[in-house]
This record gives C-alpha cells, structure tokens and sequence, in this order.
C-alpha cells in the first residue's frame, strides 16, 4: 500500500512534459534520493550516502525552443555543505549499478578533447553551499537526439574524472528531426 502511494507520488513528480517539436518542450522534474536497495525503488539512486544522503533532493528542467537551443537546469539540497561535485547529462537511466548510466551525452561524438567538454557535452558542475544546497545551468543552441540523454549523474569532484556517487533518471525530450 505505501509503495503503491509513492509510485504515484514519483510519477506525478514531472510536473508538465511536451512531445519535441515545433513548439519546444518543458520538462521539471524533482525526487528525492534513495539507495537501490530500498524497499519503494526512486529515480534519484544514490550510491555513496556521505555525499548523497538519501532523502537528499534534486529537480532538473529542461527548456527547448523552437530553434532546439536548449537549458537544462539543477538544483538540489540536503548535500554535503561546501563539496564540489561533478555532474553531467548521461545517455541512459540510473540502475543499481553506477555504470548503468552510460557515457555522457555527446552534441557530436567524440574521446579526445574537442568533444569532452563543457561546449559539446551538458555539464552541471557545482559546489553546495553551507546548508548543502546548490544549482547549476547549462544552454546550448543545439538539442538532445531520441533515447541518448535519459539520466543526470552526479560525481564526487568536478570534471569528468569524478567517481559516480548519485544517478537522477529523467525524462529528457528530444529535438523533432534529430533521431
Ligand atoms: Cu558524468
């Protein structure tokens, strides 16, 4: 009874969602952190409880104009104050394995360093704050392709050498023409 009332807690937490296409797409979504051993499952999974604490909680938006020029926003609470975490839009959702998620979501694919950065990848990088509170945006004029942006990974230091220590799956949309 108490997992069937807070699955419709986690699914009426996308607050408004549209198809991509002309019109753009708005997306916000917030949960709150748990281990993937507990017994109502989130979509907020957090693998290191000292820098995740679950109960921890995380919202992400997505804005995309018509022109696919798109914001992904975040911001979270209950961290631990003063660290600096890594974090970056994934290809594919959270699981109880950390290496579920996938690379990071790519404008145009690539290894070396032309492609893994700031300008061609969605990075969300921040440092909580003394009540571990902290936000992040990143905009770029391009939009997600179908299927390959599905989570937001948070890592325990900036960069993209962090280890994973907390997986968000969210409902990216994706930019009409680019699948
Ligand atoms: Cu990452």
């Amino acid at each position: 009874m108490v997992a069937g009332i807070c699955a419709g807690a986690v699914a009426a937490a996308v607050l408004a969602a549209g198809t991509g296409g002309a019109h753009g797409y708005w997306m916000r979504t917030d949960a709150r952190f748990a281990p993937p051993s507990a017994l109502v499952p989130s979509a907020a999974v957090t693998y290191d409880m000292a820098l995740v604490p679950a109960a921890a909680w995380i919202e992400v938006s997505q804005r995309t104009e018509e022109s696919g020029a798109t914001t992904v926003k975040l911001r979270v609470d209950g961290l631990k104050p003063g660290h600096e975490y890594g974090v970056h839009v994934h290809q594919k959702p959270c699981a109880a394995d950390p290496a579920a998620a996938g690379g990071h979501y790519q404008h145009e694919k690539g290894t070396d360093e032309a492609h893994v950065n700031a300008a061609n990848e969605v990075w969300l990088d921040f440092t909580a704050d003394d009540h571990g509170a902290g936000a992040a945006s990143a905009r770029h004029d391009w939009g997600f392709r179908q299927g390959e942006a599905s989570s937001v990974v948070i890592h325990d230091m900036p960069g993209t050498h962090g280890t994973r220590v907390a997986c968000f799956t969210v409902p990216f949309g994706w930019t009409a023409g680019t699948s």
